[in-house]
């Protein structure tokens, strides 16, 4: 390579090279002058924290059509192609060296070929745009959980995004030592349409090398694809923390008020579009990550802080009733991006709003209208399944007052949820954190959604719904998080949560709120504060707490018939879980910790007992007074 100042001297201009240049850190300037000869941008946009570039940022992505205004001020929609309309798992892997190995459940392919063939794809990819740099960090700029990281894009729109959803970091990177490490990501949106949309997607890959802490993504621009420091910072970040002794885990985290006016955090990890957003933003708790914590432990106590600063969040199912805090932002002036929603007369439209929606507009398909088919002769919906909207947690009314807190927060519990219509109760608490850890997060059982392309409603065990993520061994990681409560005085509570239980007609046995009743529930067990019941699977709230906790939280009756129906132990299915749970483990993870085959044959003996003394489908109140 030609000398990195020379290059970096011909390409840029003065201005942006001045500014480079006062981020003293050899990494960098060998990405990004790694980056600019790969790709010849016509020229380099060095966006720092001042309001004036973050200004540009979000003019360019309208000027340059990858945006477009709404009626609402400040509101923005843009969209990505129809075969980008999720994160891709085929067409993401990891670049591996040929002396080393990754798990089996991960896509990969060998790094020298992979290198070649991404950097092939993005070879002159920038050829007459911008190439946008971003100095941004994960976590609290400047604080001991900060992984600083630059992203080079030649979307206004990535740009945009990232100002929306993390903390901007120009400032703390002139203060980077000269060999720190920091995470690059190099994103271009290749060949697009007149309409600004990604349209190579035959050639879409996102492909992360972990040797060098760098990812490269190209012909995509759904946010999951392309946005480094989502899930691709995601799959360094879980590297970094083995290696470091700290945690890195897809959850969300929200302060959840008690009795005396007392606030106890919660996180809890659920794989896409499984109820993860809207329980981090339940009426009258405050919100401080929906998507990705980062977890410490300072001076003895467990302490959390989210990596991000805003929210991706998905806009189906969105109503005024359910999710108010958010329906206020998504109608109020102030920035919002809205992804691959319907657009008619200038207003956002999306699918479950529960209010009347056009027969006609615009959408990820192009000019839409109600009977629209797709190549197939199916209907193109009138939003996509998986439409996202931005926007800056701090638009959010309840956002928490620590959001920015280096230190973070301490968490007194954290939960783990998948879509189970058969086995698992709705809410249940762990007999202790390594128990919780094996039972509810290594064997996170879940159908799959939309958010992930082209795979829906298969059942599948997501580890922790972080199995997308995991760049170490699976049982390396199962084993990190067993000991990671080594040393706290109060490991948080562990519990299992499931929203998705059904009947045997097929009909969800719970509302979409009572999630709020769990979740208020959680908070008193952390505090001491209401019994529960032992049953083989862990511990389940007692009736008389909950019909409390309904009427207080939700104003409802809680009938003894709900109760029973939703937290009967349904025996066969448990077993059968188990079951599965354990060949997936057998076949997938080498070098399990002994405790999960030893903690899921203990459940196993727990509801072979149980089943003998009271049958297949044992009434809560049958175990009551044990
Ligand atoms: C998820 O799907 O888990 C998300 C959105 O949080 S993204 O990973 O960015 O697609
Ligand atoms: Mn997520």
């Amino acid at each position: 390579m030609q000398d990195v100042c020379e290059i970096l001297k011909d390409k840029l201009t003065e201005e942006a090279y001045s500014k480079l240049m006062a981020v003293d850190n050899v990494k960098i300037h060998e990405f990004v002058a790694d980056v600019v000869a790969l790709t010849s941008p016509d020229t380099v946009f060095v966006c720092t924290d001042s309001e004036q570039d973050v200004k540009y940022v979000r003019d360019m992505a309208i000027k340059n059509g990858e945006e477009r205004q709404l009626e609402t001020p400040g509101h923005t929609f843009h969209f990505d192609g129809p075969s980008d309309q999720g994160r891709d798992r085929q067409a993401t892997k990891y670049l591996v060296p040929k002396t080393e190995t990754l798990s089996k459940a991960l896509n990969q392919i060998e790094r020298e070929a992979g290198l070649a063939e991404v950097r092939g794809l993005l070879k002159d990819s920038m050829k007459g745009r911008t190439m946008i740099l971003r100095f941004l960090s994960l976590g609290p700029a400047g604080s001991v959980f900060s992984v600083p990281c630059i992203q080079a894009t030649d979307s206004w729109y990535v740009a945009h995004n990232e100002d929306l959803l993390y903390r901007t970091a120009y400032e703390q990177f002139c203060k980077i030592g000269k060999d720190d490490n920091v995470f690059c990501f190099l994103h271009s949106a290749g060949a697009m349409s007149e309409d600004m949309i990604s349209v190579d997607v035959e050639n879409k890959r996102i492909y992360m090398d972990y040797t060098r802490d760098t990812v490269y993504s190209v012909n995509t621009q759904y946010g999951g694809n392309t946005m480094g420091l989502k899930k691709l910072a995601l799959r360094l970040a879980i590297r970094q923390a083995d290696r470091e002794g700290w945690l890195a885990e897809h959850m969300f985290i929200s302060g959840v008020h008690g009795p005396g006016g007392r606030k106890t955090y919660l996180a809890g990890a659920f794989p896409s579009a499984c109820g993860k957003t809207s329980t981090a933003m339940l009426p009258g708790e405050t919100i401080m990550g929906d998507d990705i914590a980062y977890f410490r432990k300072i001076n003895g106590e467990f302490r959390a802080v989210n990596a991000e600063a805003g929210i991706f969040g998905i806009i189906q199912n969105v109503t005024a009733k359910n999710d108010p805090v958010i329906w206020d932002v998504l109608h109020k002036p102030g920035e919002v991006i809205f992804g691959n929603v319907l657009v008619a007369d200038n207003k956002p439209y999306w699918l479950g709003m529960g209010a009347e929606t056009p027969d006609k507009g615009v959408n990820f398909s192009g000019e839409w209208f109600k009977g629209k088919k797709d190549a197939k002769g199916n209907d193109i919906p009138l939003a996509h399944k998986n439409a996202r909207y931005t926007v800056a947690l701090k638009a959010l009314a309840n956002c928490d007052p620590e959001l920015n807190n280096p230190d973070g927060v301490v968490l007194g519990g954290l939960m783990y949820g998948g879509r189970d219509a058969k086995a698992s109760v709705p809410v249940q608490q762990s007999f202790d954190w390594a128990h919780g850890i094996v039972s509810y997060g290594a064997s996170l059982e879940t159908e799959t959604t939309y958010a992930i392309i082209g795979k829906e409603g298969v059942m599948e065990i997501n580890l922790m719904s972080i199995q997308d993520f995991l760049a170490i061994p699976l049982g390396k990681y199962i084993q990190n998080n067993i000991d990671f409560a080594q040393g706290i005085e109060t490991p948080p509570l562990v519990f299992g949560v499931n929203y998705f239980l059904k009947d045997k007609e097929g009909k969800f046995v719970n509302g979409v709120r009572d999630k709020h009743v769990w979740v208020k529930w959680m908070e008193l067990r952390v505090h001491g504060d209401a019994d529960a019941i032992t049953c083989p699977t862990g511990q389940i709230p007692r009736y008389d707490d909950l019909v409390n906790l309904f009427e207080q939280v939700l104003g409802k009756t809680y009938s003894k018939e709900d109760y029973v129906q939703q937290f009967t132990i349904r025996v066969p299915e448990n077993l059968a879980k188990i079951e599965r749970v354990e060949k997936y483990h057998r076949e997938n993870v080498p070098n399990n910790p002994p405790i999960v085959y030893e903690t899921l044959q203990a459940t196993r003996g727990r509801l072979k007992e149980a089943q003998d003394k009271h049958g297949d489908y044992i009434s809560p109140f049958d175990l009551a007074g044990e």
